[in-house]
């Protein structure tokens, strides 16, 4: 399905790679150079997510108990090889440069100073940090954090802590005294952490990776798979291979979801022999999902009156339906009431192509929903994820073997931070037995999500910010302001491996704290340990890192959070700081303490083949809503972009490149998609360049255009042509960060709507000034 009648032979910016193959190979002995790794980063990867092995720190998909020879990928790899570099960013680099200068330079040149190698402490009279003692860091960060009241106190983290941190961490802010506990989560899945939470009573995905051995068809919406979790290519190839149909909503022509060539299969390497993965591939709208997925309803329920009227089998399972959902009549009701016209113009797509993908839906007995952040960065994501259940219930394809809905996951334990409390939602942490086993009394008034912890930055009564790991400044919406308004904060610690520009916008007292990476061994009074992740499958994998730490001078996540804890609070014998640190099997029994049901045995099961699954009650068909059942919505809003359409009015997905993870850039070839040696392009379709009065090559900028009268510029990015639908533009994350509004996101989640963003392209406007 080509868009607008674009051909592979058009003049648009493409790539004729597929996933894998050769290029993968390239790109992966490409940062090989760059970061000239120690020769034990082979041996890393060799172990790479096997069981007993390290588990990756990229993507978080599943783990198989039996893992092919090497269970990694080309960005997996990359990441390893990330942490890994040879290269060193000492003190000696921070008495060179100003933290002014370095705010001017790129994300990509700051990262490649390599991996941080002592505590530092900003020096306000010098403009620099300088290096200090983790005692005096530990103890500055204890006094500030008494003096400043906890509800004026955020602890973010980023998806990648173990559960063993994540558990201390949350326990620390709520010993403390608050719940503002973001996670990147919020910036990404949380849209489903709280809509099938509604919808089906879980917050997470109900798939192992057995369902994907036996299902019959697999729906794509807005994830890319080639890029950002390869390893899914694996199971994904086999099911082609058994004749599974797989179906493909996206507004890109996503190269990993088009082809794959197993660069573990040296016949298919040799013989240049691909496996075509999507049998139809569509290319809606971006904010097309709701609009396409009822049209998908209204001809499941089209041939259902069919076979009723034939009186053959059904179609939809009515059984199901009864005994298990509610709503369906008045999801049906509405339904049918939308015109197929509005469908149309809403989706991009006709009523034939959606007849298409249709059809395999109806033939599958057993079909699989995966998604990713084309449909959760939405004003109406949510509802994007009420109309992908509405479709998955009418056939009863959750909580059957080789059905069901599963989100790919983002960061490699994001899932599992929530699982051990990271959370700053009360009701969604076993607060009462906390209460019981530390003997405290937890707040429980909600904490602060990212865009409200955004909003009392800008406000100024958020105080003090802990950032463990990402880099929030950079990932977050609305940078300009929220840069300005940082500075304000009174403390600021950033623990990280590497200098990002998060650590560059410093608060009154700010401290940078360099850690182990999960690659590397961890040694403790006990010996070397062991920490454990969750993975987008619900399974808990046990890591293991051996390789010599970068520095050192380093301390572990556990290490460090024990720490600022321990300067923090008063003493309390039931909260065991340096026993916690001594010996993280301790931390596990606590968390098998508080969370009995899904970690009984936790030591033991740590190096569990496959990982443990911790089990969901909707794979089980038991709907923990509020109905006690599984929902029908009915469909509101066809769009779920958060605007109309106006003249000059575009809708901006903001994208990741293949060379990037998250706001990391590896560097600057987008090789799956073409876009090699630059960052700075404004993806369009071709005629919607002519139509705009642009040409190729044209540098130009882009204005956010939300209606709220602020202004919001990003400029220097030069005119390229894409296969895009018309009226739809790309550029990448996080440059285009200053453009999203930091009130424009998903409505019950507030998950910011990264890919649709409405915007105007201001023609000749350069770089002014911008790292
Ligand atoms: N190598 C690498 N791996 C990663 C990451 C990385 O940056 N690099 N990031 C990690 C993290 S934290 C996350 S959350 C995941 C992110 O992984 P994904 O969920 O794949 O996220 P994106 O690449 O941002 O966007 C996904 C897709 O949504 C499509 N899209 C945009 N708008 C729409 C729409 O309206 N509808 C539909 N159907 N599709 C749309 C885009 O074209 C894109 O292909 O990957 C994780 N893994
Ligand atoms: N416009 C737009 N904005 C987005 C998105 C989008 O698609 N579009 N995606 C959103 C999503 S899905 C996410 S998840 C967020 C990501 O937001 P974050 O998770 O905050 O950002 P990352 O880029 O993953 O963080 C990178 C930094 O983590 C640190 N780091 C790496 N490894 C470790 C470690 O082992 N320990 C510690 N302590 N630190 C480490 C390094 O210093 C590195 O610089 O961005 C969100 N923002
Ligand atoms: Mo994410």
């Amino acid at each position: 399905m080509s868009v607008d009648g674009l051909s592979d032979d058009d003049n648009t910016v493409h790539s004729d790679q597929p996933s894998g193959g050769w290029g993968s190979v390239g790109s992966m002995a490409r940062i090989m150079g760059e970061e000239r790794p120690s020769p034990a980063v082979l041996n890393t990867l060799r172990r790479q997510n096997k069981p007993g092995g390290f588990m990756c720190v990229s993507c978080a998909w599943g783990k198989p108990a039996k893992p092919h020879t090497f269970e990694f990928c080309e960005n997996g790899a990359k990441a390893t090889i990330w942490e890994l570099t040879s290269r060193r960013c000492t003190p000696d680099f921070f008495a060179e440069h100003t933290v002014s200068e370095l705010k001017g330079w790129k994300d990509y040149d700051l990262e490649q100073q390599g991996r941080l190698t002592h505590p530092m402490r900003y020096d306000r009279a010098t403009d620099r940090y300088v290096p200090c003692g983790w005692d005096e860091a530990f103890t500055a960060i204890g006094s500030e954090l008494r003096g400043i009241a906890p509800d004026q106190t955020v602890f973010y983290s980023s998806g990648r802590a173990s559960l063993e941190t994540s558990y201390l961490y949350a326990l620390f802010a709520r010993l403390y005294g608050h719940n503002n506990l973001p996670d990147s989560s919020n910036m990404c899945h949380e849209t489903t952490s709280v809509a099938l939470k509604k919808l089906i009573g879980s917050p997470v995905g109900t798939c192992v990776l057995d369902d994907f051995e036996s299902c019959n068809a697999i729906f794509f919406f807005g994830q890319n798979t080639g890029s950002n979790s390869p390893r899914l290519l694996h199971p994904l190839q086999d099911a082609v291979k058994r004749g599974v149909k797989i179906v493909t909503f996206n507004p890109v022509r996503e190269k990993g979801l088009e082809s794959f060539r197993n660069p573990q299969s040296p016949l298919e390497m040799l013989t240049g022999k691909e496996t075509q993965i999507s049998t139809l591939y569509f290319q809606l709208k971006a904010g097309g999902d709701i609009a396409a997925i009822t049209g998908l309803i209204k001809h499941v329920l089209a041939a259902e009156e069919q076979r009723q009227a034939e009186a053959g089998t059904p179609v939809i399972d009515p059984d199901f339906i009864a005994r298990h959902t509610v709503g369906f009549e008045e999801m049906k009701a509405r339904v049918d009431a939308v015109a197929w016209e509005d469908i149309e113009r809403e989706s991009g797509l006709t009523r034939g192509e959606l007849k298409q993908a249709a059809d395999i839906y109806i033939e599958a007995d057993r079909s699989i929903a995966m998604y990713g952040m084309g449909l959760t960065q939405q004003v109406h994501g949510s509802e994007n994820l009420a109309a992908l259940v509405n479709l998955w219930l009418l056939k009863g394809n959750i909580g059957r073997d080789g059905t069901g809905i599963s989100p790919v996951r983002g960061h490699s334990n994001v899932q599992g931070q929530r699982t051990v409390g990271i959370s700053e939602k009360p009701e969604l942490v076993p607060l009462d037995r906390l209460a019981g086993q530390f003997g405290f009394e937890p707040p429980r008034t909600e904490g602060l999500n990212t865009v409200k912890a955004c909003e009392k930055i800008l406000s100024g009564e958020v105080r003090a910010f802990i950032g463990l790991g990402g880099n929030f400044v950079r990932a977050i919406p609305e940078r300009d302001r929220m840069e300005k308004a940082w500075t304000g904060m009174r403390l600021t610690v950033q623990v990280a491996t590497k200098l990002n520009r998060s650590h560059l916008i410093n608060g009154e007292v700010a401290f940078l704290l360099p850690c182990l990476g999960r690659s590397e061994e961890d040694l403790q009074a006990s010996g070397a340990q062991a920490v454990t992740m969750e993975d987008s499958l619900s399974c808990i994998h046990g890591s293991l890192g051996n390789n010599t730490p970068a520095s050192p001078d380093l301390k572990s996540e556990v290490a460090i959070v024990a720490g600022m804890a321990k300067a923090t609070l008063p003493p309390n014998p039931k909260v065991t700081w340096d026993g916690w640190v001594a010996d993280y099997r301790r931390i596990r029994a606590s968390i098998e303490e508080t969370y009995p049901d899904q970690f009984h045995r936790f030591n033991e099961r740590v190096f569990t083949p496959g990982g443990f699954y911790r089990g969901n009650p909707a794979r089980e068909r038991i709907w923990k809503t509020e109905s006690g059942k599984a929902h029908f919505t009915p469909p509101g809003k066809l769009r779920a972009v958060g605007f109309d359409d106006a003249p000059g009015r575009w809708r901006l997905i903001t994208m990741r490149s293949n060379d990037q993870f998250n706001t990391t850039i590896y560097g600057y070839s987008d090789r799956l998609r073409g876009i090699e040696g630059t960052r700075d392009v404004l993806l369009m379709h071709p005629d919607d360049i002519v139509a705009a009065g642009l040409r190729e090559g044209q540098v130009v900028g882009l204005a956010s255009d939300a209606g709220d009268g602020v202004d919001r510029r990003v400029g220097g990015l030069t005119v390229t042509p894409f296969r895009l639908p018309r009226g739809c533009i790309g550029s990448y994350y996080p440059e285009m960060n200053p453009l999203i509004p930091l009130w424009y996101h998903d409505e019950a989640s507030k998950t910011p709507a990264a890919k649709g963003v409405p915007v105007r392209i201001v023609p000749d406007m350069p770089a002014i000034g911008r790292a």
